[in-house]
């Protein structure tokens, strides 16, 4: 292996050759040791629950505090942020609001494109094979590993602030057994500054940089069983993820939108989708319209139960008809279920007696009991 072509200048030089082929980027090296502060918040984080949905436990800790786990005899850990931040569009009467991130093509294959290009000429470089790649879907904590880089600092809403691109980054890594020499920790942050904790509707931030995550609408709109019928009314019209404690955050507001024209929305409906359209929304749409971007890993019946939630926040009694459609007939009793929710929610002579009707012929016994609560909250 010919180390000596691998200068930190040159090896960073080329990610980020690489990393702005999808638009503004930052890249800084972190050490890849074991990191036993970030593992101590993790173990704290999952004995709390606050990532009880996920299934995250002590395995999880262990390997995500190891860059190891990824790539055997590793030393540096080159961390890259991404912006894609771009303008948030002006939504009409009955659509739904998607996060930023996830109404655009899927992130992940542009990220991990980039990196893999990168990651190829550092081991051409090196005359062997000496780096591997990841964003989002493995086992390492990528916020911990980039804060020590010095790509920014985390904030109270738990995300990575870069001081010149702000949070709406997304963050992919290669790991290395090349010695780099690390940067230094930013010696910044929050201060006094609350306006995440204090915009967040469910009350999932804490004030002290930790989320429970089950309670954040985010994870609301993507699991795949209930939305807890107490939490349903804060998701408000949000049918994928959720941007409200980034959107507040003074320096992600003074870094603007950093995004490139591949962050932009993947289609017309993919940012602003209509309700009535996406309660309706059966697999070959979903193939079709959905399936190319961040929020196509759930099914489709997830999105149907997401616009069901949010057309029962709308609190519109034109909605009323296709909510009443979607309790009768939906094949999946999830969706049925929460229509029943939002049927109550809204609460009209018309909406009751949906209701009231489905209660006759309704076989599932966890619609039959949603229909029960709707009717006596209504
Ligand atoms: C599970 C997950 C979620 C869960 C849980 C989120 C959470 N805050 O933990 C849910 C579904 C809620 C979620 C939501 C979102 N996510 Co997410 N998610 C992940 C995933 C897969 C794992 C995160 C995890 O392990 N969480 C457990 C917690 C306890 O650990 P952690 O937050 O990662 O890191 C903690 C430690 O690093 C520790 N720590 C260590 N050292 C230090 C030092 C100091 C000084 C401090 C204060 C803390 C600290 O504190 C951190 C914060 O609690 C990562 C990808 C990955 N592999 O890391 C993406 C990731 C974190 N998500 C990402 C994004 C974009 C989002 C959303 C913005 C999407 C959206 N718009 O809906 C929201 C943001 C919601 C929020 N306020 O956090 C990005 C974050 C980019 C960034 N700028 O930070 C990641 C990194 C994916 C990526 N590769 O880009 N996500
Ligand atoms: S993403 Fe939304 S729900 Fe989650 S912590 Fe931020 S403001 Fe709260
Ligand atoms: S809104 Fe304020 S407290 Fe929250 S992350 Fe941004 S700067 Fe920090």
């Amino acid at each position: 292996m010919d180390r000596s072509r691998c200068s930190k200048n040159a090896i960073v030089a080329l990610v980020r050759e690489a990393a702005s082929e999808n638009g503004e980027c930052e890249v800084r090296v972190a050490p890849a040791f074991v990191d036993e502060a970030a593992r101590a918040r993790l173990r704290e984080a999952f004995a709390r629950g606050d990532l009880a949905t996920w299934g995250y436990g002590e395995e999880r800790a262990v390997r995500a505090t190891d860059p190891a786990t990824i790539l055997d005899g590793a030393r540096s850990v080159l961390c890259v942020a991404f912006a894609y931040a771009t303008a948030v569009p002006g939504r009409r009467h009955l659509t739904g609001r998607v996060s930023n991130y996830a109404w655009s093509r899927d992130y992940h294959e542009r990220v991990l494109r980039a990196l893999r290009t990168a990651a190829q000429r550092i081991d051409e470089l090196a005359g062997a094979p000496v780096t591997a790649v990841a964003c989002d879907t493995k086992p390492l904590v990528e916020r911990a590993y980039a804060a020590r880089a010095g790509l920014g600092w985390i904030g109270k809403h738990t995300n990575v602030i870069s001081r010149r691109l702000g949070s709406y980054v997304f963050l992919g890594e290669i790991v290395t057994t090349l010695e780099l020499e690390p940067d230094a920790r930013l010696r910044t942050g929050c201060g006094r500054c609350t306006r995440c904790v204090d915009v967040c509707p469910t009350g999932a931030l804490r004030g002290n940089y930790t989320i429970d995550a089950t309670r954040c609408i985010s994870d609301l709109t993507q699991r795949t069983d209930a939305i807890p019928r107490d939490l349903r009314a804060f998701v408000g019209e949000w049918v994928w993820g959720c941007d409200l404690c980034q959107s507040v955050c003074p320096p992600t507001r003074r870094a603007g939108e950093r995004g490139s024209q591949a962050d932009e929305p993947a289609n017309a409906a993919a940012a602003t989708p209509e309700l009535v359209r996406l309660l309706r929304m059966r697999a070959g749409e979903y193939r079709r319209h959905v399936a190319s971007t961040a929020m196509g890993w759930r099914g489709a019946a997830v999105l149907r139960r997401n616009a069901a939630v949010a057309l029962g926040n709308a609190l519109d009694r034109s909605a009323v008809p296709a909510l009443a459609e979607a309790l009768e007939r939906d094949a999946h009793p999830m969706v049925r279920g929460h229509a029943a929710w939002a049927l109550g929610r809204i609460g009209s002579p018309a909406a009751l007696a949906a209701l009231r009707a489905r209660a006759q012929r309704e076989e599932d016994a966890t619609v039959c009991e949603e229909i029960a609560a709707a009717l006596v909250v209504a």
